[in-house]
């Protein structure tokens, strides 16, 4: 209508005039329909969410029906993993799209360069409003973002802190549900609406040391879950490192700090571990009374009960403590994923809005015997991937390619029209997302994992993964590869590397990683460098 009325406008002198009117009219809507066209980008993200965690994965522990939901009208990843199994250098990956040994952030210590390019500050500068909310863990605050209320650090599961850049603030109430909070009011009172969005929404839970929202402390105490089949795991056949790792629930959780017994209690029953921070020190006396009113009477019978648990009784009893109140805080972060997905349904956003609903990484729900993640082994390789988008994706669709977190900014980028930087290194999930399987020709992926020593004492290693094998080789203070047959024991509890019947399969393995350390541009060299690095820090002894 604008155009025809400047046509019918014109007069024979002005014509030419006109026509520059009329086509850079053109072209300017046509450029607003594109950027309002573009899709919205809603990336959730939970820190140590486990897909054995996830009902659209397995119904084993826990419903997550909100969750699910993203499975249900999407696509669910079965083979999803991370390049380097924890916390801020997955989140470096992400918003750079560059392996942790090109990006400098290896590891959750060393600070992240914030010369590097990443996709929010690209989207930014292509027209998408921007915004952060909850855990990002860099000690840095993020760049190409309108608006970030973020978490210092770990932040508190209680009356957490934020750092924001209009100022710090400290916010009463229980966590997953104040990001919540944050992220709607900006939705409701502040986003554009003639501009996409990228959202980026990163819960703190269900990260250690596991503390639900008040509502879910009597359902989730009174859960028994089973028991996984390697709980009590020998590690036979496997290498050092699986052997010296510290994170066993019998030998290192802690019955105070992870389990909730007070310090009364273990004092009492003479226990000796580890003095951590009381995570429950924030907690205001009415919250407070809240928790003890629950939690009392779990310490009155742990102190009656101890005295006569054998190791494995101790063991699963811990086991059981530790899914109760990690499953718990899950339980606030699906009803919050539901909260925010009504809102996105209610504002007519649903169809054109792409959300994923991610972890940082994996996480041992007792697998080995063991909590955290780190090792390149399943459960703390693979992480959890639901990607939904009406508009593109068929609902109901799963796929069993091989992808990483180190594909999210390409496909970001792609989705929102933006050429990605040529030295970014992962692939667009697109063609997944469209259906064009054929599209997609990777066959192996990469890991590196850098963070030792340091607490939980996993070795460094890297390694790469087909569908059919794990080839990994320890290094730094131990020298050791491992190979792991996926097919035939996807538990890897059997390390074949020594195996004569393997001997092929090693050789070729170690062609393909060889290649694949060419191809990412990673070397022997890169690793001496950052052991250097922890030299030259003091970390680690000259
Ligand atoms: C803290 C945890 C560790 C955990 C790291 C890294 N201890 O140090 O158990 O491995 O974070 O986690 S705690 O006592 O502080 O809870 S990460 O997800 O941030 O990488
Ligand atoms: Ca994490």
């Amino acid at each position: 209508m604008n155009a025809i009325r400047i046509r019918n406008g014109c007069r024979v002198p002005l014509l030419l005039g006109c026509a520059a009117i009329l086509l850079f009219s053109f072209q300017e809507a046509e450029k607003s329909d594109a950027l309002a066209s573009r899709p919205n980008i809603v990336f959730i993200m939970s820190d140590d969410h486990a897909y054995q965690a996830i009902s659209a994965y397995s119904d084993k522990l826990i419903h997550t029906p909100n969750i699910d939901r993203i499975a249900r009208e999407g696509m669910l990843f079965n083979n999803a993993t991370v390049t380097n199994s924890i916390c801020a250098p997955s989140r470096a990956v992400i918003l750079t799209g560059k392996h942790s040994h090109i990006n400098g952030k290896i590891d959750n210590r060393m600070p992240f360069d914030s010369t590097n390019v990443t996709f929010p500050q690209l989207l930014q500068n292509a027209g998408y409003q921007t915004a952060m909310f909850g855990k990002l863990h860099f000690g840095n605050n993020p760049r190409g973002f309108d608006e970030f209320k973020i978490l210092p650090g770990q932040g508190f599961y209680y009356n957490p802190k934020f750092i924001t850049n209009q100022g710090d603030s400290t916010i009463t109430g229980y966590v997953t549900d104040i990001i919540t909070d944050l992220t709607l009011d900006w939705m409701k009172k502040r986003r554009d609406p003639e501009k996409p969005f990228l959202l980026m929404y990163l819960h703190k839970a269900p990260h250690r040391s596991w503390i639900p929202a008040e509502r879910h402390y009597k359902e989730f105490t009174k859960k028994t879950y089973p028991l996984p089949e390697s709980l009590f795991d020998d590690y036979q056949n496997r290498g050092t490192a699986a052997k010296t790792a510290e994170m066993g629930i019998y030998k290192h959780m802690i019955i105070n700090y992870d389990n909730k017994i007070s310090r009364e209690t273990v004092a009492a029953l003479k226990i000796e571990e580890p003095k951590l921070q009381d995570p429950l020190e924030r907690m205001t006396k009415e919250q407070r009374a809240a928790w003890d009113s629950v939690y009392g009477p779990i310490d009155i019978d742990f102190k009656q009960r101890y005295p006569q648990m054998s190791d494995s009784a101790l063991t699963v009893w811990k086991y059981q403590r530790y899914l109760q109140d990690y499953l718990g805080t899950i339980a606030a972060v699906d009803e919050n994923v539901g909260r925010l997905l009504a809102y996105l349904d209610a504002e007519g956003l649903t169809e054109n809005t792409l959300v994923v609903y991610t972890s940082d990484q994996g996480f041992y729900l007792g697998e080995h015997g063991w909590f955290d993640k780190r090792f390149m082994y399943e459960e703390s390789f693979k992480t959890p991937l639901l990607i939904k988008w009406p508009n593109v994706i068929t609902p109901g669709t799963t796929a069993e390619e091989m992808v990483q977190n180190l594909d999210f900014a390409q496909t970001f980028l792609e989705v929102a029209g933006v050429a990605p930087p040529d030295d970014m290194q992962g692939e667009s999930l697109l063609p997944l997302l469209k259906g064009e399987r054929e599209k997609w020709d990777r066959n192996a992926v990469y890991y590196h994992y850098y963070e030792y020593p340091a607490v939980h004492a996993v070795k460094r290693h890297y390694g790469i993964a087909t569908e059919e094998f794990k080839l990994m080789h320890f290094y730094y203070d131990l020298n050791e590869w491992e190979l792991y047959d996926r097919k035939k024991d996807p538990s890897e509890i059997n390390n074949v590397y020594g195996n004569p019947e393997y001997a092929a399969v090693v050789q070729e393995m170690k062609q393909e990683l060889k290649d694949l350390r060419t191809k990412y541009k990673d070397s022997d060299s890169l690793s001496n460098r950052y052991i250097e690095l922890y030299k030259e820090k003091g970390w680690i002894e000259q």
